[in-house]
């Protein structure tokens, strides 16, 4: 663990002013998957929709495998748990819209070479699993805790660093009720799948993906700051590999439109036909509760106030909003914008950072509506 391949960790690479998307950005993309952006009108997205990301492979875990997840460190008595003694424990289920923290990476200027997202990292699903917290206060936290660090089962080398997949909590979010964590074995009522943890996999709404470990094996209790590479190398906002940085944490406002019309095939740019249309999408944050979503038709010179549902009691899930827009024949760029309670909101200029994070630049859909009885 920690063992360097190469004599340093290297920072991720900056993309030169007009280089294209390379072989190595493209052989993530595959296998990464965005959210197919019409798939924004389910409330639950079904399962093969939602976003993946994983850093390296995804363990082969057949059916029946011995899982014993350890809980330990710093606590008074370490626990083993088979899957069978976690789905004994109180269960709890929470609808959770997930985010990738490198959502709007490709989009930035210079851009920094990794899993090239533009907007579509997100998916909302509906997690069950034991709260974390109950794990915690069964092994008893000793006083002295800082960190909770999670384990995956996936091992790789990064920037060459050769690592398990680990990240931490605070033991104060870690113990939490707003967020309350949890240890998932569920997803939308069924056995996790194997890309999105299976049989195990750690739950922190409001928080971006990289906190959420998948294919949990071992949580243990630190007396120390965590400084594992997750941690402290990447998922940092830093303005050059020399800064240090502050740590990635809770999801950014978003609001996405579901482009209307239809597709052009290769540049994906939208067709319309001219007169009424609903404009509507979905918006999260997770810093505050959501307060609006505001819709542009011409290129965020000027915001219409979307009408948005109300959340039924779902903090961490999207919501969805609408608006009724009159289509004229022409070019027009759509956006929306979303706004939480705290007043945290998306920007129109870009907000850069060294590993591409946490980039809620408003979504650009550039439409053409055509001329009455015209046909494409
Ligand atoms: N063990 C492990 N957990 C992981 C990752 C990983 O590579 N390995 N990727 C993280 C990142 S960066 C994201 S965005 C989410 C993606 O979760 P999903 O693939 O289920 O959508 O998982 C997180 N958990
Ligand atoms: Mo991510």
């Amino acid at each position: 663990m920690g063992h360097r391949l190469a004599d340093a960790s290297t920072p991720a690479r900056l993309a030169a002013p007009d280089e294209g998307i390379g072989r190595d950005e493209l052989a993530l993309a595959t296998r990464n998957h965005g959210l197919p952006l019409e798939a924004l009108r389910y409330d639950v997205t079904p399962p093969g929709l939602h976003y993946l990301l994983t850093h390296y492979d995804i363990p082969y875990v057949p059916d029946g495998t011995p899982w014993p997840l350890t809980v330990g460190g710093r606590v008074r008595r370490a626990l083993q748990l088979d899957l069978a003694e976690l789905r004994a424990r109180p269960q709890v289920t929470t609808r959770v819209t997930m985010e990738c923290a490198g959502n709007g990476r490709a989009l930035l200027a210079p851009r920094p070479v990794s899993q090239p997202w533009l907007v579509e990292a997100v998916g909302t699903a509906e997690w069950t699993g034991v709260p974390l917290r109950l794990l915690l206060a069964e092994a008893g936290v000793q006083p002295e805790a800082v960190d909770v660090v999670f384990t995956g089962a996936d091992h790789g080398v990064e920037r060459g660093v050769e690592q398990d997949y680990q990240r931490s909590l605070p033991v104060e979010v870690a113990m939490g009720t707003e967020p309350e964590v949890l240890v998932a074995y569920a997803m939308n009522g069924a056995p996790l799948l194997p890309q999105h943890g299976h049989p195990l996999r750690l739950i922190v709404p409001g928080w971006y993906g990289m906190a959420q470990v998948k294919w949990l094996r071992e949580i243990t209790v630190t007396d120390a700051p965590f400084t594992g590479f997750q941690q402290a190398v990447a998922y940092r906002l830093r303005q050059d590999s020399a800064d240090e940085g502050r740590p990635v944490t809770r999801i950014e406002p978003r609001a996405l439109l579901i482009p209307p019309g239809f597709p052009d095939f290769m540049s994906r740019s939208r067709v319309l036909r001219p007169g009424p249309v609903t404009l509507e999408g979905r918006a999260w944050s997770g810093r505050a509760p959501l307060a609006r979503a505001e819709v542009s038709t011409d290129a965020g010179r000027t915001w219409h106030e979307a009408e948005l549902e109300p959340d039924g009691g779902r903090r961490w899930a999207w919501r969805r909003w609408h608006l009724e827009w009159t289509a004229t024949p022409g070019e027009h760029v759509l956006s929306a914008r979303a706004t939480d309670a705290e007043g945290h909101t998306q920007p129109l200029e870009q907000h850069w950072n060294r590993g591409g994070f946490t980039n809620n630049l408003v979504q650009r859909v550039p439409v053409l509506c055509l001329e009455p009885g015209d046909t494409d």
